[in-house]
């Protein structure tokens, strides 16, 4: 054991009991998370893209060879019986199993469905976890949904988080209170992604998460991304040939305008930026999550790299940032498509993690 202080007891735990997995040079992981199904009803949120997730699993990662990882916060307890839930996906509990034939299929649970780690009947009851350690190399990524880094006493401890749950169903439902349990504000999200940097970087490990809802990739949101590609530009501009000077300046534009759009979404979503220190270390990333109004994000594992990726329907007005300058792929005539918005060779993260941390 590295730490000598106990600084961050949950997540020390948590390393030390993960299940470990040996990640081959070859292996293809999906992790998606934050799913929040629920009765099929009008406040099931799962519900919107359900289709698109089905899609996605079914025609793209099953026949690609991917195994599957969902990180926590599957199934919405705090609004609807776990009865409901499983009888209206049943479909797609048939398909997470499926994975397993591609290696393997495992769950770990979040605040939201953590009641189901004690239910003997439940459907996936086998394949349920609190984390996962896959090892690559000698390095070390661990998967875990997040809110055992809450300081919040009812994310992090179950009798505390049952007697909420029994709140939400029997007296918030009645008395029309909704959507209480994602209320994240930007404070609560950045100081729970904030202590899972700092155990990641004493640990010297990656962190992959879930939770806040917010799409992480290196340590950066999306602003940070922006922002980075934005003084990359500006630099490159006074030694471009001119002819060059003009596609750059419009890039800037571009993104500046996105850069704008998303403070304008800030004050709804909880605008807060990635960056922690004066340097960024890699070790945390999110999935984000699978309700997402316009679509999912999900972080691929492919042999030596990592990926945050995006599935959208087809009609969306707004242009997605990507790193690579990727180009959206529709999958099939399905209208539904995946675009890349970042990646990253697994060596390089590790090696900036072990130089920098
Ligand atoms: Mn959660």
């Amino acid at each position: 054991m590295r730490l000598h202080q106990k600084k961050h007891p949950h997540l020390e735990r948590l390393l030390e009991t993960a299940k470990p997995i040996d990640l081959g040079s070859s292996s293809k992981v999906l992790i998606l998370s934050d799913l929040h199904m629920g009765n099929g009803g009008r406040r099931d949120e799962f519900k919107r893209n359900a289709d698109l997730v089905r899609s996605m699993l079914e025609e793209y990662y099953l026949p690609e060879k991917y195994s599957l990882v969902l990180n926590g916060d599957v199934e919405e307890l705090f609004k609807f019986s776990i009865e409901s839930i499983t009888e209206q996906w049943r479909h797609m509990y048939d398909l997470f199993l499926r994975f397993e034939k591609n290696g393997f299929f495992w769950k770990t649970y979040g605040n939201h469905d953590a009641d189901l780690f004690e239910e003997p009947n439940y459907r996936l009851s086998g394949h349920l976890l609190e984390a996962i350690k896959f090892s690559y190399g000698d390095e070390v990524m661990l998967l875990f949904h997040g809110h055992q880094a809450s300081i919040l006493l009812w994310e992090t401890y179950p009798i505390v988080s049952r007697v909420v749950v029994l709140f939400l169903r029997y007296v918030a439902k009645p008395m029309g209170i909704r959507n209480f349990s994602t209320a994240y504000n930007s404070r609560r999200r950045f100081a729970i992604e904030r202590s899972i940097y700092d155990f990641s970087n004493q640990a010297k490990i990656v962190s992959i998460i879930g939770h806040t809802h917010r799409p992480l990739f290196e340590s950066l949101s999306k602003v940070d991304h922006l922002n980075y590609r934005i003084e990359d530009l500006c630099r490159a501009y006074p030694s471009a040939a001119p002819q060059e000077r003009c596609g750059i300046k419009q890039e800037i534009a571009e993104l500046k305008t996105m850069l704008d759009a998303c403070f304008t979404e800030g004050k709804k979503i909880g605008l807060r930026s990635g960056r922690y220190n004066n340097i960024s270390i890699p070790s945390v990333f999110n999935s984000g999550c699978s309700i997402g109004k316009r679509g999912v994000t999900a972080i691929e594992i492919d042999g030596d790299r990592i990926r945050l990726v995006y599935w959208f329907k087809r009609k969306q007005g707004r242009k997605f940032v990507s790193d690579r300058n990727s180009e959206p792929e529709q999958l099939g005539s399905s209208g539904y498509f995946r675009i890349v918005l970042n990646e990253d060779h697994l060596d390089y993260v590790f090696s900036r993690l072990n130089l920098l941390a």
